[in-house]
């Protein structure tokens, strides 16, 4: 007998699951097996992060000799071969003028290590007043104290009354059901939304703020995708003032939007890219924070003796992560898998929007193979609707995801056409069961 108990599970309902859990016990590709037998289609991609299938063969041998020939190595004033190869691979992968790379075990770990290279290098080069920074309402960048901050998901504060970094504002969130609802990709309405960061640089200066945060597309919130033209004009203020951009891309990067990272498909280039769960498929837990040799170059003054930066994780290059992500980027390139996204993603589109007519939905966005379906909340019990459909799409063999009452979907890269009209059967069905 398994006892539930012990465990007080991350960012669930931990009372609602014991009493009716959903345990995996195993998985394959597209699909896992529950404790009980059951076989569940995924259509999340794990949680946005495998999107080349579960138990990818070439990953799991990588790991399985990997961790046979070196389980761990000092990570600080000593490293191993595979970091080294591992950094090269992703910056050869990575867009031009991303030529360093520090690694970090999650995302909220790379945002916290993006916000403080930002400070450090606006001090390293004199500019020590730049201390604040912006992020954006309905952003989601991780859950340490810095993401916590230039987060703006109200409920990922509120409950820790608000304790956040000093010197942080937030743009405003560019979902607008009444212009935008029912898009397909990007939303014409809504660039002139970015000109509030030019009023925030004119209220506080310039010359106090370090650095600007935004996924250039948010996931947890729901799949908000970015107006046309809205992430070009954040990148023309920024330069104008001093102030870096950081595309928080752990969801975005690894062709989930059909570009190896999501900035190059809105042609938009930040100076610092946050990324984590594609990098190794899911299968060790690993973030990355690519930054330009001109950044890293400006740390690399005093004493030659002397750490540059006083920065760093015990598992940072971590030999069996980093051999999981060599795999991947392996796979990702010898699988063609951009071609795949950039093929299947229009069917997915369809599919997704043949969703209009189902009761209660009110919006569907998507971009690549990102998509969502919002559904009006029930009168006085927000989240209750998502609930259910998670819970019984489950029960039909479907794992899906849902943000209080919108549901989620980040099908794998390499979905064949009938996946998708399987999982929209499945949600079709269960949302004309819902009141
Ligand atoms: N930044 C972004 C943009 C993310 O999406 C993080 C940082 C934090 O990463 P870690 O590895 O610390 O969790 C994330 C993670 C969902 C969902 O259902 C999204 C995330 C995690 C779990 C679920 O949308 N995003
Ligand atoms: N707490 C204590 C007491 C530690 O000794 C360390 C690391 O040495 C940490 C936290 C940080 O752990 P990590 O480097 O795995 O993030």
């Amino acid at each position: 007998m398994l006892n539930l108990e012990s465990y007080w599970m991350p960012y669930t309902a931990n009372r609602a699951f014991k009493r009716n859990p959903r345990i995996i016990e195993s998985a394959s590709g597209f699909y896992y097996k529950t404790r009980d037998g059951q076989t569940v289609m995924d259509s999340f991609s794990g949680l946005w992060t495998s999107g080349l299938g579960h138990c990818h063969p070439r990953i799991v041998k990588a790991v399985q000799e990997q961790v046979a020939k070196l389980d761990y190595s000092a990570a600080f004033q000593v490293s191993h071969t595979g970091a080294f190869e591992l950094a090269d691979k992703l910056i050869n992968f990575a867009p031009p003028g991303f030529e360093r790379v520090f690694f970090t075990n999650s995302g909220s770990e790379a945002v916290d290590t993006a916000l403080k290279i930002a400070l450090a290098w606006q001090r390293v080069r004199g500019e020590g007043t730049r201390i604040g920074f912006i992020g954006r309402e309905k952003g989601y960048h991780g859950v340490n104290f810095g993401g916590m901050s230039v987060g703006g998901i109200p409920a990922n504060r509120e409950m820790f009354g608000n304790v956040t970094l000093p010197n942080v504002r937030h743009l405003s969130h560019t979902l607008d059901l009444e212009h935008n609802a029912f898009s397909k990709g990007q939303p014409e309405w809504g660039s002139h939304l970015a000109d509030e960061l030019e009023r925030i640089i004119t209220l506080h200066n310039a010359k106090n703020i370090a650095a600007v945060i935004v996924e250039p597309v948010s996931g947890s919130a729901g799949v908000l995708v970015p107006p046309v033209g809205y992430l070009e004009r954040l990148r023309e203020i920024c330069t104008r003032h001093g102030i870096l951009l950081i595309f928080d891309e752990v969801i975005t990067a690894f062709y989930r939007i059909g570009a190896p990272f999501g900035c190059e498909r809105f042609g938009v280039t930040p100076d610092i890219i946050t990324t984590a769960k594609g990098i190794t498929n899911g299968v060790i837990p690993m973030g990355a924070v690519l930054v330009g040799s001109n950044i890293y170059q400006d740390f690399m003054n005093g004493p030659e003796y002397a750490i540059e930066f006083f920065h760093g994780y015990t598992y940072s290059g971590h030999p069996v992560a980093a051999a999981a992500a060599l795999a991947a980027l392996d796979v990702y390139i010898e699988e063609d898998i951009g071609n795949k996204v950039r093929e299947i993603t229009p069917l997915f589109e369809a599919a997704i929007h043949a969703m209009r007519d189902v009761p209660h939905v009110i919006d569907i966005r998507n971009i690549g193979l990102m998509g969502a379906i919002e559904m009006a909340p029930r009168p006085g019990q927000p989240g209750s609707r998502g609930m259910e459909a998670h819970v019984k799409c489950f029960e039909r063999g479907l794992m899906i995801r849902h943000a209080m009452d919108t549901l989620q979907f980040s099908p794998f890269l390499t979905s064949t056409p009938d996946l998708f009209d399987e999982t929209f059967d499945i949600v079709r069905k269960v949302l004309d069961t819902i009141d």
